[in-house]
């Protein structure tokens, strides 16, 4: 940080010519009771406002103009996490808004900060999960007029497109009508991003208390139910009911809305096959018999009618188009964006509502026997299951040293199966997508991972999102590759002491640890990572517990203490640095030089 941070609130703005806050004379005065001879201010009011709307954890870095902020949070009882990056921040409350259908908060100071934090703010967009990116800002004027202040961007327009919306305060007497407004934009139809700028000018001023708090606004009915036309209901049960091979694809808007029982009851009543999208998994329990997921590539082929559950088309689901999917096939789309139907094929029976309002809906019109899969694709099913069942099985059961991503895995899944109360956070390519396949779920939500994006950076994130808003434990499946990008958040983990344990598959690599450098010189190649690096020993320098692992036994005897200590933990586990392919399993997005390297 620049000197100017050594100062104290007070002694900068008075720098910058403005009232100096009453707030910071001796931080510690008045920072609870928050009244100065019947006076507030714009930290106390925006403090004030998350609490009335209930918000219970604030992640964040602190830093000008935020600090005080950030303490106030603090001393009034909002929970607060200091993270060591924004990203991370941002990440963390990013999943604790998909988790709790309640925007997740993060703090971030000015400009660089801002910007650190945008990355998980549009990976929020991009994904549906609801958070606010609160950020304070440098002064208005200066920005405006690019006279160069300290941290100096305009950031609510850099904001602007990545986010579902952006939002300035420039008044404090608007302050709880802009945090109403952040709330009911991030959790409203498709929850997304939202950016809230504070000015540090608006945070300092002083304002009449009375007048303070009447101006709070406690949001009502943040995200109402969207209740579907009968009639798309009834377009869509005719569908299905002259359907021979209906399908059902959930995705995370399904497991957002948290109608499990009635997705579940309607999957059961008809007897469709469902495939769960990653974040779906566990919606129904991954060895529940109806479950598709095994038999992929043929369901997607063959289907004569898809529904869709919170599940958009897009390149996860190959848009939906020959020759994954059949050109024929029909498709019923429940979706609360209106807009996202049609957006790569024609949606013959749309239903747009929340998840939540159509299965019921769905449920009280369905009679019984209506919908009848044929009992030859239900067997073409279970067929295509046992052939890919027992493959899997094989290469579950071979024992290689070193270790691959299958026989690692197979630990994973054997310990794991009698803790279906444990969150898996999973980044990688090869990590996530072998463990995708061979970590089953069994209850909805606990999966978290790279999603729509693929992104790489939201393991420690999502890990400590995960572990403080549930106080659950959590399990952390990361890349050698993807672990680095938050890696530094282990320092967080054991400042707090969450119950995560990381297990790090160390192939030495981006996708695997035996590229060349083809120039022959003594570089290192573009995706080759530090061979035989100890993530064990980076924990240990915070006082967590580092294991180091090569075999499928000691991986199984290390998750195990690592769980039952509910201690901080990272095991670093030894994968053979040739057993990787290059982009995972979707190396066919990756475009390859033809000419010659
Ligand atoms: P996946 O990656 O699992 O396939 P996507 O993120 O692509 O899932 O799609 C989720 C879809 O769910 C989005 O189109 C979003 O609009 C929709 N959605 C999110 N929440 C709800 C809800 N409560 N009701 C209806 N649709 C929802
Ligand atoms: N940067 C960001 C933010 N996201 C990305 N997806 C990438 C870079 C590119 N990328 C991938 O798509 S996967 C990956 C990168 C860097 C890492 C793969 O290596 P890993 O996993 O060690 O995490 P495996 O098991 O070795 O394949
Ligand atoms: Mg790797």
């Amino acid at each position: 940080m620049l000197a100017t941070d050594t100062k104290s609130l007070s002694e900068v703005k008075s720098s910058n010519g403005q009232e100096p806050a009453n707030l910071t004379d001796g931080l510690t005065d008045g920072l609870t009771d928050g009244l100065t001879d019947g006076l507030t201010d714009g930290f106390h009011l925006v403090v004030d406002a998350l609490k009335l709307n209930e918000v219970e954890t604030i992640y964040g870095v602190a830093g000008i103009p935020i600090t005080d902020l950030a303490r106030l949070a603090q001393a009034e009882g909002i929970r607060y996490i200091g993270f060591r990056h924004e990203g991370s921040a941002g990440n963390a409350a990013a999943i604790t808004g998909f988790l709790t259908r309640k925007p997740g908060i993060c703090l971030t100071v000015s400009a660089p900060g801002f910007l650190n934090g945008l990355v998980a703010l549009a990976n929020a967009t991009t994904n549906g999960f609801p958070m606010i990116q609160i950020s304070g800002s440098s002064d208005r004027e200066i920005i405006d007029l690019q006279q160069g202040d300290y941290e100096e961007l305009d950031q609510m327009n850099a904001a602007k497109p990545y986010t579902k919306a952006a939002f300035r305060v420039n008044k404090p007497e608007d302050i709880g009508i802009g945090i109403a407004r952040a709330i009911r934009a991030a959790v409203s139809g498709r929850p997304g991003g939202v950016y809230l700028d504070l000015t540090a000018a608006v945070l300092g001023t002083q304002f009449d208390a009375d007048a303070g708090e009447k101006s709070l606004v406690r949001v009502v009915d943040p995200s109402p139910r969207q209740i579907p036309a009968p009639e798309s209901i009834q377009k869509a049960l005719d569908l299905l009911a002259g359907a021979k091979k209906p399908l059902i694809i959930l995705g995370k808007g399904a497991a957002y809305a948290q109608a499990d029982k009635d997705i579940r009851s309607f999957i059961e009543q008809t007897g469709i096959p469902f495939l769960p999208m990653s974040m779906a998994k566990g919606l129904l329990p991954d060895n529940h018999p109806q479950s598709a997921a095994a038999a992929r590539s043929l369901v997607l082929g063959q289907a004569d009618v898809v529904m869709l559950i919170g599940a958009r088309l897009n390149w996860l689901l190959d848009h939906g188009k020959a020759p994954k999917w059949s050109a024929t096939a029909s498709f019923v789309q429940i979706d609360i964006s209106a807009t996202e139907i049609d957006s790569n094929r024609p949606i013959n029976a749309p239903i747009v509502a929340d998840i939540g309002s159509a299965m019921s809906a769905l449920l009280e019109a369905l009679h019984a026997g209506q919908i009848q899969p044929r009992t030859v694709w239900i067997k073409a099913i279970e067929e295509r299951k046992q052939q890919n069942f027992e493959r899997m099985a094989a290469r579950l059961n071979a024992n290689p040293s070193p270790m691959n991503f299958s026989s690692a895995l197979r630990a994973i899944r054997d310990v794991l199966s009698d803790r279906p109360d444990i969150y898996v956070v999973n980044e990688g390519a090869n990590t996530l997508d072998f463990a995708r396949d061979i970590i089953d779920m069994h209850e909805p939500r606990k999966r978290l991972d790279s999603g729509t994006w693929g992104v790489m950076g939201i393991g420690m994130g999502y890990a400590i999102g995960a572990a403080v808003s549930s106080g659950k434990p959590v399990v952390a499946i990361e890349g050698d590759s993807a672990f680095g990008f938050s890696g530094m958040e282990l320092e967080t983990i054991c400042r707090y002491s969450l119950p995560i344990v990381v297990i790090v598959f160390n192939n030495g690599g981006i996708y695997h640890g035996d590229d060349v450098n083809f120039s022959g010189g003594a570089d290192p190649s573009p995706t080759t990572l530090m061979k035989d690096a100890r993530y064990d020993r980076l924990i240990e320098a915070f006082g967590g517990v580092g294991h180091h692992v090569v075999n499928p036994p000691e991986l199984t005897d290390a998750l195990k203490e690592a769980l039952a200590s509910g201690k901080p933990a990272l095991i670093n586990c030894v994968i053979d640095p040739a057993a990787g392919t290059e982009s995972g399993h979707i190396g066919n997005l990756n475009p390859t030089t033809k000419i010659g390297k």
